[in-house]
């Protein structure tokens, strides 16, 4: 059983497409907490943060915008997240993926704080691996993974607590990198799944790998589940759509070997863009996946019983 910490992240100036301010309540409807409690799982729902109000932050990259709106916003939500990781799970329901510039700070803080290494997966098409100097979108949604590696350039920001080292980052399923996220990528030790990997191998094997080594550091593990790590025929929502995405099936068993571990202690919902969505099905199924996160299965195999 896990005390589950709902926190509403309407955060949607990491980009461009209207409509992730409509997220938090979407997995609200879609019956996120419902699931938790029939799981068995205590749920606290603490509604949706507010940031302070934007400070006057200028960047030398003019394609840049919203920062003092996403700074101000990485300030609450790493404040929020390192408030309830004593107590339980965080959920982080946004909200674009520039939330995770957040809650992977106040994540790396308390693990700093408990003197454990911090592990992060990333499920995600893309590798959000930008700084703000070579962004080119300057959508702040494809940075926090540069972030929270400790990469250079974040000075308007909070400074990160404590970087994730490379080798405690995997990307999952990726399948759109810029050139200049390569180029940062190729000197890092940061493991890259990316869908030619899982093509060949299985979601299993990959997966199992660096569950093992989170295990064997008593590392803590941050999941952060970007929509648009699934194909966009089964999701819809998302304003950053890429074919090629993990299927239904993989998309589960994914969540159900992270449950197995038991190793999972914080989760970002990212850019669910409810707008875009057909009648729901896409933040129906984010919820779902939440469930087999969280313990859903048809039958137990290690007790034998449904
Ligand atoms: N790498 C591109 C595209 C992108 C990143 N994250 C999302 N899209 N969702 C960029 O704009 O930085
Ligand atoms: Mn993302
Ligand atoms: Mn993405």
């Amino acid at each position: 059983m896990t005390h589950c910490i709902l926190i509403g992240a309407p955060i949607d100036e990491g980009q461009r497409v209207p409509g992730c301010i409509m997220g938090p309540p979407a997995f609200r409807v879609a019956g996120l907490g419902r699931v938790l409690t029939s799981l068995g799982h205590t749920v606290e729902d603490r509604g949706d943060l507010t940031p302070a109000a934007p400070a006057d932050l200028q960047h030398d990259n003019s394609a840049i915008h919203h920062l003092p709106e996403v700074a101000a916003w990485t300030q609450a939500l790493s404040d929020a997240a390192q408030d309830a990781l004593p107590k339980g799970m965080p959920i982080f329901l946004g909200g674009d993926h520039s939330l995770a510039l957040g809650t992977l700070s106040g994540v790396a803080a308390h693990a700093a704080a408990q003197d454990r290494p911090l592990f992060v997966i990333w499920l995600d098409a893309h590798s959000d691996f930008h700084t703000p100097q070579t962004t080119v979108s300057g959508n702040l949604h494809g940075t926090p993974l540069a972030y929270a590696a400790g990469r250079e350039g974040f000075d308007p920001l909070p400074a990160f607590p404590a970087p994730v080292p490379g080798e405690n980052i995997c990307l999952f399923g990726i399948r759109s990198v810029d050139p200049a996220e390569h180029a940062l990528l190729q000197g890092t030790e940061i493991i890259v799944n990316d869908m030619r990997v899982l093509d060949e191998r299985g979601i299993v094997a990959p997966l199992q790998e660096f569950l093992a080594r989170v295990r064997e550091a008593n590392g803590m593990l941050h999941v952060s589940l970007d929509v648009d790590f699934l194909d966009p025929a089964i999701a819809p929502a998302v304003g950053t759509t890429v074919p090629g995405g993990a299927t239904f099936r993989e998309a589960h068993l994914v969540c159900e070997i992270l449950h197995e571990s038991g190793l999972v202690t914080s989760l970002d919902l990212v850019e669910l863009n409810p707008f875009l969505d057909d009648r729901g099905r896409t933040a129906k199924l984010m919820v779902d996946l939440v469930g087999s996160m969280m313990g859903q299965k048809v039958f137990d195999r290690r007790t034998r019983s449904f």
